[in-house]
């Protein structure tokens, strides 16, 4: 991973480590050529409709060339799907659920955390412990509301800086991570931090293209979690903080109404809010 002379982690670092966590998946789908033909069809029609309609000219489409081996290169092709694709796919997926609105993974999800018992806390550093405290709890059910114990709810956030670990350097490699498994009625109460608002590195070839547009590249602060039990269609969203700077304007377009938690600080200096999920049968 690259870090630079203070140690604080660059695009370059976050983009090539959420790379090659990808690289090791290796993914397929059971697409059949003729429904391969069909989208790529309209894909490439799509962007042919806007090269004709822009004008786009010969020195736009070699910068474009130039951009995308750039991203390769940076290895922040999982950085720059997730944060201006992923959303579709995910409004995709969204038709045909019932139960706790997703949202998208993003790049920084990674498996097998460490697990953890249904009222627990996240692993943490001393600098973290000295920023806002949260804690997280709630239930897990079924569509009639029927409590599903032994359900796994992994959770995975930024700290107070936005980094994640894994692709920071500087953090040890499970903090801020976990997999929780619920208790006999599929409650859980997990003590973490308030995550920061996450900013897209600015120094490669995702943060130039934000740049050159006079974009922003803000990400509200968020929660992620993934929620299974067996026999259940597991969920994977984001829960963002009522109030939280970019939520109107998520660079990545991942907010959703239902997302939006409402924590209540109390006199002890602690956020506390709860949220419920519920899962869709298979
Ligand atoms: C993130 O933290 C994230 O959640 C997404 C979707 C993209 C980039 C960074
Ligand atoms: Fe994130």
């Amino acid at each position: 991973m690259t870090t630079t002379e203070a140690g604080s982690p660059t695009a370059a670092g976050s983009g090539s480590a959420a790379t090659d966590k990808f690289k090791n998946e290796r993914v397929t789908s059971d697409t059949s050529p003729e429904r391969l033909a069909a989208i790529a069809k309209d894909a490439l029609g799509a962007l042919h409709k806007v090269i004709l309609d822009h004008g786009v000219t010969y020195p736009e489409y070699r910068v474009f060339k130039q951009w995308l081996i750039d991203v390769g290169e940076g290895g922040e092709w999982p950085l720059f799907l997730d944060v201006f694709i992923e959303h579709a796919v995910e409004a995709v997926l969204a038709q045909s659920r019932q139960g706790t609105k997703g949202s998208i993974e993003g790049p920084y999800y990674i498996a097998d955390a460490p697990t953890l018992s249904a009222e627990c806390e996240l692993p943490m550093r001393d600098e973290d412990r000295r920023t806002t405290p949260l804690i997280f709890s709630g239930q897990v059910s079924d569509l009639a509301g029927n409590g599903l114990g032994g359900a796994i709810v992994e959770l995975w956030h930024a700290d107070d800086d936005g980094y994640y670990s894994q692709f920071a350097p500087h953090l040890p490699e499970w903090n801020l991570r976990g997999k929780i498994v619920t208790d006999r009625d599929g409650r859980y109460s997990i003590k973490t931090i308030q995550p920061a608002p996450y900013q897209i590195p600015t120094d490669g070839p995702t943060g130039a293209f934000i740049e050159a547009q006079n974009g922003h590249p803000w990400r509200p602060a968020h929660l992620h979690v993934i929620v299974s039990y067996p026999d259940k269609r597991s969920v994977t969203t984001q829960l963002y903080f009522r109030g939280g700077e970019w939520i109107e304007s998520d660079v990545a377009m991942a907010t959703k109404p239902e997302l939006i938690l409402d924590p209540v600080t109390g006199d002890d200096g602690i956020n506390r809010v709860s949220y419920d999920f519920a899962l869709d049968p298979v």
